[in-house]
């Protein structure tokens, strides 16, 4: 009686609950989980499909073990039941049940081996890739540096972009891929093959993404490897499989997959974007350390028409050694520089403030060089721009 009322209380309980936190649609995350999701995301890679086929293998033959099992169970305790007065055996040891109950079974587990290795294998198989990318598992975010391929030294952090409010507020909506978004995702290029490299900087994580059937420990201290290969360009979501601390659930893991023209582009911006945040233009630099730059620069972009030795090419490409501009104010310069002039190109788009001033600061201070104003910081070059 006691009980009852308890119980009674305790749905009640449970039913205001439910009604004080409304109602929310949820939609499926695309790339992710699907609303009520039965089965396995929709492979996108080989390896992912291999999989997919060997669960649905493996399930039809525990299936047909189960109902082969457990018919002749039932058939057995109905037909030879004691009240239809059948007698029981009394037989010892037959060797044929004995070496049937062995080989049968050995014949499964081979039949399940045999299609499961060769897909281990080559899971493992993590040669001639086109791309390789290290992630690293930290608490709580991933770390992604493009090793070797296109792209490479491209390398970013990848943090949970939900609004922490949607977690801790229940009344708030929330957004539709809830804690699978990122703000930085990776972005591979479609139909390459991508070599994973991971490892971590704390405690264990791992890097999954069900679409591309890849699943790897990020151990601290030791490098380990994975590989996919995208079919489908889309946006794909895994989450951090390896309970790391207080905010597992909030490291998730976003890869979009481009066109290969796509991947140039994001490679472009990623590299600029890099570029532009290495170098502040607001930083004031000493002399040395401008010269020192702008030789690089001058050697990479300037030398193929001036000359190394800043002579040019006469009738062709005018001398730095010596000219009037390179020795006169810095705002002609910097503007020459920025915006060309005739056939000289304009650099604007191509260099970041930083390299136009150490470049301009090079070529005054070079050759037989010796400007008045012999120092261009890239906040000059930067008002220049305006
Ligand atoms: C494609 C060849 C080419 C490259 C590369 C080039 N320049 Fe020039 N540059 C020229 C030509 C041609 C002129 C002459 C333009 C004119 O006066 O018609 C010139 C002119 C200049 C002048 C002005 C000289 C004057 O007296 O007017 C400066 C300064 C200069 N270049 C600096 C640079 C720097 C710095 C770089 C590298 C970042 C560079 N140039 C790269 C071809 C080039
Ligand atoms: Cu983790």
């Amino acid at each position: 009686m006691k009980h009852a009322k308890r119980l009674q209380s305790l749905t009640l309980g449970a039913s205001l609950l439910a009604a004080a936190i409304p109602s929310q649609a949820v939609v499926d995350s695309p790339g992710g989980p699907a609303v009520r999701q039965m089965n396995f995301q929709p492979p996108v890679t080989q390896i992912a499909e291999q999989i997919y086929d060997l669960h649905i293998l493996m399930l039809i033959i525990c299936l047909v073990i189960f109902v082969a099992v457990f018919g002749v169970m039932f058939y057995s305790i109905l037909k030879h039941r004691k009240s239809l007065g059948h007698k029981a055996s009394t037989f010892h040891e037959s060797t044929t049940v004995e070496i049937a109950w062995t080989v049968v079974p050995f014949l499964i587990v081979i039949g399940m081996a045999l299609p499961a290795t060769k897909t281990v294998v080559a899971m493992k198989d993590t040669s001639n890739a086109d791309l390789t990318i290290k992630v690293t598992g930290m608490q709580w975010k991933w770390g992604y540096d493009y090793l070797k391929g296109e792209g490479e030294g491209i390398s970013f952090l990848s943090n949970l972009a939900t609004p922490r409010e949607q977690v801790t507020d229940a009344s708030i909506k929330k957004n539709d891929n809830y804690l699978l978004e990122v703000d930085n995702p990776v972005v591979v290029p479609v139909n390459k093959k991508v070599r994973i490299v991971t490892t971590a900087n704390d405690v264990i994580h791992s890097w999954t993404v069900p679409a591309f059937g890849v699943k790897q420990d990020a151990i601290p201290g030791f490098v380990r490897d994975t590989w996919f290969r995208a079919e489908k360009i889309g946006t794909y979501r895994g989450q951090c499989v390896e309970l790391c601390g207080k905010d597992h659930a909030f490291m998730p893991i976003v890869v979009n997959v481009v066109s290969e023209a796509d991947y140039k582009t994001w490679v472009d911006g990623k590299k600029k974007e890099m570029a532009a945040k290495a170098d502040d233009p607001n930083k004031t630099w000493t002399i040395d350390e401008l010269k020192q730059r702008g030789e690089k620069v001058y050697t990479a972009n300037c030398a193929v028409c001036h000359q190394a030795n800043g002579k040019g090419v006469p009738g062709a490409f005018p001398p730095l050694d010596g000219d009037p501009v390179v020795n006169g104010p810095r705002a002609q310069q910097i503007h020459v520089v920025l915006n060309g002039k005739n056939a000289m190109p304009a650099w604007k788009t191509v260099l970041n403030d930083t390299e136009i001033a150490a470049v301009i600061t090079y070529t005054r201070n070079s050759w037989s060089n010796k400007a008045q104003e012999n120092i261009v910081q890239p906040a000059e070059v930067l008002a220049g721009r305006k």
